[in-house]
């Protein structure tokens, strides 16, 4: 039997095990399709055309459901990018595929450099990687990976793998990317936080001296609609940043001020630090992740206390930061700029997956969810990315509008955890039809539901699969109630 034959029987077997409605029958064979054509051996990759390497958050995503699949090549999966982290810490944002030709993505890895212009920082000598980060999902996703086959991990030592690297990526942005001091993590390129247009960023940006456009060659534009991607001058901007960060050494915080010295007295003298923010949607990822590694290290023999009460601290510093009550939602903080952000994105409604955020903050985010600025429920059949009453709101242009699906499945999770089940099940149905009606698409019109971007995208397969996967309207999903729980009892099923 060929590999896609046999991941078809398995899938079959799964499906009589859970009973799906039938109408979903051909939507799982048709994502496990997806995963399957996306699958290098190693790892998954978003996009064959668009994003032909391995994605750090993509990759989060996609382990998760993939796990439904196949549990091996789901921590085959994380184990390929963490095992490219970095020295102190970092899990980078692209691990490059050496046999996909270095045009066929930028900036591919002869601009990173990562293997000589990231020595300080620790990069691999083997593997050709970015040099900034992605949100920190992988801790969730290696506990639900866990999760699906505890007996294939606990063989494999798949956690007790794991958690050392995971650990170390999370200590690395608690140490090294506090640069506000106030207990939250910055990211100091808009790619880091993934969602890479968003009119959040505009503010900061325009702070930042774009690239000439003829010293570089977008690859995106081969394989995407010009009036649906960023500008050129936004993309002066990204490759800007990126050129500081490398040639800083990407160095951080302190270390980056004495790089950016030594270089000014070397002759060079660009500031190497202009954009740092701190995120909702980043930080929210992280503290969830947190409470997953707490749960690991249970599951390890250790107790996982101490990290609960640090995924509360967290909480209590994300509150207290980036709460807008005015808003009625989480907003963005430019250090550089110094204060919050006046835009309303998706990413300030992601806290909602957090259990231990105050009661009155998640009536008021699913208030806003269903109201005017996200319109789901009423206008919107996903939830859009950015403000439908925004200036800068465009359903098409990338993160300035249109739904994407792993935000989607994020809020779906963040409104069962707060036991909103009829809100959860609504979009649960949006997603797994919209991902069927779009061949999987990489995010669609907020009002229309047409397919934009690439098709047969990685992490709107892979989520679609998950929520198959999870059974409607009790509230627990079939990796038990501690998915997303504070606490260390009742939530180890595993
Ligand atoms: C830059 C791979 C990635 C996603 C991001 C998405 C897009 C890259 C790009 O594709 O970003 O990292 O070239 O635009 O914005 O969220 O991880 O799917």
């Amino acid at each position: 039997m060929d590999r896609t034959a046999q991941l078809t029987a398995r899938v079959t077997e799964r499906e009589i095990a859970y009973d799906p409605p039938a109408a979903y029958t051909s939507l799982h064979v048709r994502a496990a399709g997806v995963l399957e054509a996306s699958w290098t051996g190693s790892s998954t990759v978003p996009s064959r055309s668009l994003y032909p390497h391995q994605w750090s958050w993509d990759s989060a995503f996609i382990a998760i459901g993939l796990r439904h699949l196949s549990p091996l090549r789901a921590q085959t999966e994380l184990e390929t990018l963490l095992a490219a982290q970095w020295g102190d810490g970092r899990v980078p944002h692209i691990v490059f595929n050496p046999s996909v030709p270095l045009d066929a993505y930028f900036p591919s890895p002869d601009f990173w450099r990562s293997s000589t212009a990231g020595r300080a920082a620790g990069a691999p000598r083997t593997v050709q990687t970015s040099g900034i980060v992605q949100p920190p999902v992988h801790a969730l996703a290696a506990w639900l990976v866990h999760c699906a086959d505890p007996g294939l991990s606990r063989a494999r030592g798949f956690l007790a793998g794991v958690y050392p690297r995971l650990a170390a990526w999370h200590r690395y942005l608690l140490h090294r990317r506090d640069l506000g001091g106030g207990g939250l993590v910055s990211v100091v390129h808009p790619w880091e936080q993934g969602m890479d247009n968003s009119p959040c960023w505009d503010a900061p940006l325009a702070r930042v001296t774009p690239a000439p456009a003829r010293s570089f060659r977008r690859a995106d534009l081969d394989h995407g609609a010009a009036e649906d991607r960023p500008t050129d001058l936004d993309y002066g901007r990204y490759v800007r940043l990126a050129a500081d960060y490398r040639d800083a050494g990407y160095a951080d915080g302190a270390d980056r001020g004495a790089a950016r010295r030594a270089s000014v007295e070397g002759g060079g003298g660009r500031r190497a630090d202009e954009f740092a923010v701190e995120d909702p949607a980043f930080n929210a990822l992280l503290i969830a992740s947190e409470h997953a590694l707490a749960r690991i290290a249970g599951e390890l023999g250790a107790p996982g206390t101490a990290r609960h009460a640090r995924a509360e601290r967290l909480t209590a510093a994300l509150v207290d930061r980036l709460w807008d009550p005015g808003s009625g939602m989480f907003l963005c903080r430019d250090l550089r700029g110094g204060g919050l952000v006046p835009e309303r994105s998706v990413s300030g409604l992601v806290p909602l997956l957090l259990p231990g955020l105050p009661r009155d903050l998640v009536a008021t985010l699913v208030r806003t969810l269903g109201g005017p600025h996200f319109g789901l429920g009423s206008d919107t059949r996903l939830v859009p990315s950015y403000d439908l009453l925004g200036e800068a709101f465009d359903p098409h242009r990338y993160w300035r509008g249109p739904a994407w699906f792993n935000t989607s499945w994020l809020l779906e999770r963040g409104l069962r955890t707060h036991g909103d089940r009829e809100r959860a099940d609504a979009l649960r149905e949006a997603v797994l039809s919209l991902a069927g009606a779009t061949d999987f698409a990489e995010y669609v019109d907020p009002y229309t539901g047409e397919a934009c971007g690439a098709t047969g995208f990685g992490w709107t397969a892979a989520l679609a699969l998950d929520l198959l996967h999870q059974p409607v309207g009790n509230g627990v999903s079939p990796t038990g109630p501690g998915t997303f729980d504070r606490s260390d009892k009742g939530g180890d099923r595993a």
